[in-house]
């Protein structure tokens, strides 16, 4: 699965609500390989080997939850990822089949 999402962080690693000037959203194009969902700052080309910046955005979505953010109401269309880690993600799909589909595919892995 592949598509652009829009993410931000509501809390880090140790659970922690993550600091201003962090909370900002940005945009990526999503890649979901095996249990990684890795972030790229461009569309995914496979002869192009990762970048540095990719490699550090890259999700485990491992004993991850996915949901909708029912509780975000400034944007349609996101979803809540829980990680394994504590991290708390939020992502904008571009529509709500996409963002059902990121939802089931996040939580079949
Ligand atoms: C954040 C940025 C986000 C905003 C967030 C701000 O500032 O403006 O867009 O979230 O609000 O803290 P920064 O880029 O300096 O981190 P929303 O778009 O959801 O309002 P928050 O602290 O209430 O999450």
């Amino acid at each position: 699965k592949t598509g652009f999402l829009a993410r931000k962080s509501h809390a880090d690693m140790d659970g922690k609500k993550t600091p201003r000037g962090k909370r900002g959203w940005k945009t990526f194009y999503a890649v979901l390989k095996g249990t990684v969902l890795y972030l790229q700052k461009d569309e995914y080309k496979p002869e192009k080997a990762l970048s540095e910046e990719d490699l550090k955005n890259a999700v485990s979505v491992h004993h991850a939850l996915a949901s909708k953010a029912t509780d975000y109401e400034k944007k349609p269309n996101v979803l809540k990822l829980k990680t394994a880690d504590w991290r708390v993600l939020l992502f904008q799909a571009q529509n709500q089949e996409e963002m059902q589909t990121w939802i089931n595919k996040i939580n079949c892995v």
